[in-house]
């Protein structure tokens, strides 16, 4: 029987579009009906599954789902037999302990004896061992933010993006605990054909995301600016020139990274540069 690798990804949620897009931005032809479970994908040996992020580690780890796309916050809490593949690059959060606004906190120490209302014991305890502070840990699954105010425990630790659920129910951020993003976690076990499949993916993921951090940059500049330019814009191994019609004058090709460009055209244009255009590339290979 043909091998195919075994992708969890979430059912549906906030990693659900990101995961969907990534693989489909790799070249994946997904269809992917509403309410199903699992599907093949029609044009590389991977079969998608859809369940819940929390799950996945488990599956992972019963070797039911070889690979999979969670939050970096769900593979450390549940600390399964599962290996870091890739960070992605989307759904960035933070995992952070926040308080009643009217509470003065002073400092860790004040959470000395204290309740902490979380979803993530595990990544919690941790964190007050490392500390030294002994504090009781509720664990709840949903709505932590509502703790404080009706009373269940002093503090929460939950995930926060841009701070309005926090803000909302009176509470204050005070100690961040994790960065997370979405990443690929694989199991540790996997066999040869699968690990090739692996591999494959991998490479067409680092293609989409170089494609992403990078930009296709055309211009018009005078003939004897064409190695100042080439400094500024190197390329990936040098840019292309060719002759414009008027003498003199070149048209120079280059792809320059997304967060270096706006520092750089002050500096093209000041050597001469003109007509600059600037083009998304689709996939890139270094
Ligand atoms: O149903 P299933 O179990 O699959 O999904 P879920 O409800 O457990 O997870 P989901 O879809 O809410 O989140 C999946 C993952 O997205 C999380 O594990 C994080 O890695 C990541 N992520 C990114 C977030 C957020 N941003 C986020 N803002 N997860 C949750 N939130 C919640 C947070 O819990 C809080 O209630 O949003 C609220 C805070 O947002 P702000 O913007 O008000 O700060
Ligand atoms: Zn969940």
């Amino acid at each position: 029987m043909k091998t195919n690798l075994r992708i969890a990804i979430q059912k549906s949620g906030r990693l659900q579009e990101g995961s969907m897009a990534l693989l489909k931005e790799s070249g994946l032809s997904i269809s992917n009906g509403r309410g199903q479970l699992k599907t093949q994908v029609r044009n590389f040996p991977v079969e998608i599954l859809f369940l819940r992020d929390d799950d996945i580690p488990q599956y992972i780890e019963d070797q039911v789902a070889d690979v999979g796309i969670v939050g970096e916050n769900v593979f450390i809490e549940k600390n399964k037999q599962n290996t870091l593949v890739k960070k992605l690059d989307f759904a960035k959060c933070r995992l952070s302990l926040a308080v009643s606004k009217s509470e003065n906190y002073t400092g860790i120490s004040w959470l000395e004896g204290k309740n902490i209302a979380t979803s993530y014991p595990t990544i919690v305890s941790q964190y007050l061992k490392a500390n030294n502070i002994k504090a009781g840990i509720h664990e709840i699954s949903g709505s932590v933010e509502i703790a404080p105010g009706i009373g269940l425990a002093d503090a929460i630790c939950d995930i926060v993006s841009t701070g309005s659920t926090l803000l909302i129910n009176g509470l204050k951020e005070v100690e961040v605990i994790l960065q997370s993003e979405a990443v690929m976690i694989a199991s540790p076990n996997l066999n040869s054909d699968k690990n090739e499949i692996l591999d494959q993916l991998l490479f067409r993921l680092d293609a989409v995301n170089s494609a992403k951090n990078n930009k296709y940059i055309l211009l018009n500049c005078p003939d004897e600016a064409i190695e100042k330019i080439t400094s500024v814009i190197p390329g990936m191994k040098s840019p292309t020139v060719m002759p414009l019609s008027r003498k003199g004058w070149s048209s120079l090709h280059s792809v320059v990274n997304e967060n270096d460009f706006w520092n750089k055209i002050d500096q093209l244009k000041s050597f001469g540069a003109e007509g600059i255009l600037v083009i998304p590339i689709e996939k890139m290979i270094l």
